[in-house]
């Protein structure tokens, strides 16, 4: 398929006028040396129960969509206008609905816009639900560069952005690489409270996102004392990281903190029935844990919250 004139400042605006607050474009190729590190990081068992880390075509564009030349990769700041206020803390990701589902109805959109222009163009879209590496794309994108916590960060804007993006047979000129800004910063590394990070590679297993999220065990004694007050994820890396003294707080209703944020049968956890749990944080990242799970993680986390 022939190159769009100027498609990707027309895909920029579009993307724009979805709220995304930056957009990058690569050659959809395999990822030779991310996959190659992504080897390395899964040998050393760093992936913990995670197995779907271990699918190697995470890093192959053509088992995603046949035919894709370009990936389009898109980032949504999350950063919360004010802090929840609780007996516990809850990560800022998590306040609004899901993102997984609001991003997928924008990258949606995106790629109608993008059909719009080149009515037999194909797209398929991305965000945290399909074997895709995210954060390598952004980073291939140019749109900033993976901090030694892990996360994409963009320079002069912070960590606080979901990473979403689409695969098309669309040809479009990749934008240029990003340089890495940590230089001798170790911010992140010495205030982790489990010590999961070493430069640029986390020990998932130790945490906190991990053990509150996707484990489906109780959190371990090892881990128990150390969780500082966290019960659902954590943002001690990105809070603690100089790049997000420019974070500048989000204006979109639907990460907003939910209700459910408020809801005493939730927020004081009381024992009750997995299926009124379930139904009362609907649409919540809440929704991805059992109420066995948050009974469990809202005990650390009361226990172990910083006095003062
Ligand atoms: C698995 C996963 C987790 C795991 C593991 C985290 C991780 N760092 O991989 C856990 C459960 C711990 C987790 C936690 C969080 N997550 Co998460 N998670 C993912 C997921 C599903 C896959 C990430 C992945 O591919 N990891 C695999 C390893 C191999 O990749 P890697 O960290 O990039 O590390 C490799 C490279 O750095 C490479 N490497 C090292 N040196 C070099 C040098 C060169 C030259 C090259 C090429 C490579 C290279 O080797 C490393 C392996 O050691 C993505 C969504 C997705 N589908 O991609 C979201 C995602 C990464 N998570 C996200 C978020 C928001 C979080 C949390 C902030 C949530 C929270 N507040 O609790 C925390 C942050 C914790 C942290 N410090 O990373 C966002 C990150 C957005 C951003 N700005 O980067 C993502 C992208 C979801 C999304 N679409 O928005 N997550
Ligand atoms: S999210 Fe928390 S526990 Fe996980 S690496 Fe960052 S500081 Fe450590
Ligand atoms: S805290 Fe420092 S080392 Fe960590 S990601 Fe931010 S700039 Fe890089």
């Amino acid at each position: 398929m022939a190159t769009i004139l100027d498609a990707e400042n027309r895909i920029t605006a579009a993307a724009r006028d979805l709220g995304f607050s930056a957009v990058g474009f690569a050659r959809a190729e395999f990822l030779a040396d991310e996959a190659r590190y992504a080897a390395l990081w899964i040998a050393r068992r760093r992936h913990a129960t995670m197995k779907y880390m271990e699918n190697p075509a995470r890093y192959d564009p053509q088992s995603f969509l046949p035919g894709a030349r370009s990936v389009v990769v898109v980032l949504k700041n999350y950063f919360p206008p004010v802090r929840l206020n609780l007996r516990y803390k809850i990560s800022a990701y998590a306040y609004g609905r899901d993102y997984h589902l609001s991003m997928r109805e924008d990258l949606e959109r995106l790629g109608e816009a993008i059909v719009r222009m080149r009515p037999e163009a194909r797209f398929r879209i991305f965000c945290d639900s399909a074997p895709v590496a995210d954060k390598a794309w952004a980073a291939r994108a140019g749109i900033g560069w993976l901090g030694k916590h892990t996360n994409l960060i963009r320079k002069g804007a912070g960590s606080y952005f979901f990473i979403g993006g689409l695969m098309t047979d669309v040809e479009l000129k990749p934008s240029a690489p990003a340089t890495d800004h940590c230089g001798t910063c170790t911010r992140c590394i010495d205030a982790c409270p489990t010590h999961a990070l070493t430069p640029y590679e986390i020990d998932a297993g130790r945490c906190i996102s991990y053990l509150t999220i996707e484990s489906k065990n109780p959190i371990a004694d090892e881990f128990a004392p150390l969780m500082e007050g966290w019960a659902f994820g954590c943002d001690v890396c990105q809070d603690v990281c100089p790049w997000n003294r420019f974070s500048l707080p989000h204006n979109d209703p639907r990460y907003l903190p939910l209700d459910v944020w408020f809801d005493p049968y939730v927020v004081e956890a009381a024992p009750g029935s997995q299926r009124r749990f379930r139904r009362r944080v609907a649409e919540s990242p809440l929704s991805r844990i059992s109420l066995k799970k948050w009974l469990n993680n809202i005990e650390n986390a009361v226990r172990t919250f910083p006095k003062n």
